[in-house]
């Protein structure tokens, strides 16, 4: 076993705090197991009694709430969604390839995943806790504090109200079936479906009603898309919110060799916002000529899609190349190189697998 129960297949990028991604065999199951899914931290994970544990909710709202852990399952309706969660950092290495970006992890494919979440809807709580008029965000703030913030502070962020509202949105103490592992957020998390893992703030120990977006660092600085030229700091390019259209190819690996003839190609497309994945196309001429896969199980509007396709394969070197489609018509744009951008988020490029079909 690795780390904080993670399984071994796992490629690691950082010990403390712990960073690692989910290697290709387990991304290409429909639901991640728990033990393979990534874990992304800013911080060390913290420590947590969940007998003592608490959850404020205040700010803008009519009354303030403190709840224990047995309150809120027991006062509330317990709900399960199955969402993907993908950090803004999946496919780096791809941007990195163009041009380097010091001091931020070479993430592959394997910063994203899918599980069952089960909690309470984070809507019923603010209901109770009555939204005041001038409440337009709802901050979280976890129990972590991350000494890559300046000054070193909790990770925190915000979404709209609208959203927090809506009954997708959780307050998860499961996944997959079984009680959250430390390294996943114990004793509660939250899950935003279709925004960035960002949001879903492990560790939730405050909730906070307010006018104004999040100021904390890992809001105002970190997690936002600035142009090429760019500066990272405070308000600096946009936030990022919900996640674009992305795929990758799970299967051939980059630089297989394979006995030339029918070949299986597999991967997964996620769409982001409320968006869904309505097609994938493959190509093994550059791009010329494009042949549509199968899209495998539908687990639902906030999950990825698994799609396969048999491409055949004539004896030589290949380069296998995707694009997935969403329901606003949105398609992947061709190259990383128009993507890269300093903090090197949202490579939602066209993935290309280079193969060589052996004869045989
Ligand atoms: N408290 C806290 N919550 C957090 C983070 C963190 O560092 N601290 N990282 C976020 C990021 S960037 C991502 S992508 C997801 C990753 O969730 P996971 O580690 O359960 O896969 O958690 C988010 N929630
Ligand atoms: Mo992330």
């Amino acid at each position: 076993m690795g780390r904080y129960g993670t399984s071994v297949g796992m490629i690691v990028h950082e010990e403390q705090p712990f960073n690692a991604e989910t290697g290709l065999a387990s991304l290409t199951e429909s639901l991640t197991a728990t033990d393979a899914f990534y874990v992304r931290g800013h911080g060390a994970v913290p420590e947590v009694d969940p007998g003592a544990w608490r959850l404020r909710v205040h700010g803008a709202v009519e009354r303030e709430l403190d709840l224990s852990l047995a309150t809120l399952r027991e006062a509330f309706r317990e709900r399960e969604e199955i969402a993907t969660l993908q950090c803004a950092g999946n496919r780096r290495a791809g941007l990195i390839a163009i041009r380097d970006i010091p001091g931020e992890a070479p993430w592959g494919p394997g910063a994203t995943g899918t599980a069952t979440w089960t909690g309470v809807a984070l809507a019923d709580v603010l209901a109770l806790a009555g939204p005041l008029r001038e409440a337009a965000h709802v901050g979280f703030e976890g129990a972590d504090v991350s000494q890559e913030a300046e000054p070193a502070q909790r990770f925190g962020g915000s979404i709209p109200l609208d959203k927090a509202c809506r009954h997708e949105v959780l307050l998860a103490w499961a996944m997959n079936g079984e009680p959250l592992q430390p390294v996943h957020g114990a004793p509660l998390r939250l899950v935003v479906p279709g925004y960035i893992g960002a949001r879903s703030v492990k560790w939730l120990e405050r909730i906070e009603v307010r006018s104004t977006p999040w100021q904390g660092y890992f809001q105002n600085v970190v997690y936002r898309l600035l142009p090429e030229d760019g500066t990272p700091g405070p308000g600096a390019g946009m936030p990022l919110g919900l996640v674009a259209l992305n795929s990758d190819v799970l299967s051939p690996a980059e630089g297989d060799t394979l006995p030339a003839g029918p070949v299986e190609v597999r991967g997964y497309a996620f769409a982001g916002g409320e968006r869904y994945v309505a097609r994938v196309d493959v190509s093994i001429d550059g791009g010329t000529s494009w042949s549509q896969a199968e899209l495998l199980d539908d687990l639902g509007l906030w999950a990825w899609r698994h799609w396969r396709i048999t491409v055949d394969l004539a004896p030589g070197d290949h380069e296998i190349l995707v694009r997935a489609w969403d329901s606003s018509a949105a398609t992947q744009p061709e190259h990383e190189a128009a993507l890269w951008n300093p903090k090197g988020y949202v490579n939602n490029a066209r993935p290309r697998v280079r193969v060589h079909a052996a004869d045989g």
